[in-house]
């Protein structure tokens, strides 16, 4: 398409210095990986997925489903994966001019980990050792992001897309915690009243059906790809 052209001529024009990282974050089954194969379409992008199968599967451990089993005994293990699984994809080589990834060690961490800590299910020693790694790496290790895209839904429509996906590990997930996680997405992106946001936010209003959830996206395209922090 013509936006399309028009993109990649503005990429490769100002594109040579300095490559464009592009967080997608939002509530659990928000749509985040369905945004992310629509744009991997798109020559000059490079799109990274969420590193699940490895938090399913570590050495033929399964951290996530040990997670949502007992959250106060395995919080801490799972939380200790991600942070690792995340520094490797945001570490890893560029292989084009736009890298899109989902999520970002940032949620996992300002999200994921603040729930378990605040809802009583991480005690006060492990949160406080996860947080100093978090710290060390944030503090010592260049994490450049360039935008964070926000799918922005209602924790219902989460609930319904999440049954309705049927992933094992997820089956016990109360609406609650749908509640809980979209107030920290909230509070970090919109309000901006808990943590630090590491790059500028585009939000998408994102509970549509897939047809008007792809136009969204498309309308959205050039703001994308034309970011620079
Ligand atoms: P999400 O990161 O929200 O990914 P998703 O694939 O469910 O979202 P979408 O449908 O929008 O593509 O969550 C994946 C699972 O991992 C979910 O069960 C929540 C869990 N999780 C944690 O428990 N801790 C974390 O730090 C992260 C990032 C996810
Ligand atoms: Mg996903």
């Amino acid at each position: 398409s013509r936006t399309q052209q028009n993109c990649t001529r503005k990429l490769v024009r100002n594109g040579e210095d300095k490559k464009l990282v592009i967080c997608v974050e939002g509530n659990i089954a928000s749509g985040k990986t369905t945004c992310l194969e629509h744009f991997s379409k798109t020559n000059e992008i490079e799109v990274l997925t969420e590193p699940i199968s490895k938090w399913r599967d570590v050495q033929g451990h399964n951290p996530l489903a040990l997670m949502y089993q007992d959250p106060s005994r395995w919080g801490l293990t799972l939380q200790t994966y991600v942070q690792l699984t995340m520094l490797n994809r945001h570490l890893s080589t560029a292989s084009a001019p736009v890298r899109m990834m989902e999520r970002s060690i940032y949620s996992a961490k300002y999200i994921f980990v603040e729930n378990l800590y605040r809802s009583g299910k991480m005690p006060d020693v492990d949160f406080a050792v996860l947080s100093e790694w978090f710290d060390w790496i944030i503090q010592n290790i260049f994490i450049p992001v360039d935008l964070i895209v926000y799918l922005q839904t209602t924790p219902q429509i989460c609930y319904e897309r999440l049954k309705e996906r049927c992933r094992v590990e997820e089956t016990m997930i109360p609406i609650e915690y749908l509640e809980a996680i979209h107030q920290l997405h909230e509070d970090w992106l919109i309000n901006k009243t808990s943590f630090k946001v590491p790059a500028p936010v585009l939000v998408i209003p994102a509970d549509h059906a897939l047809p008007k959830m792809l136009h969204k996206y498309e309308e959205n395209r050039e703001k994308i790809l034309l970011a620079r922090n």
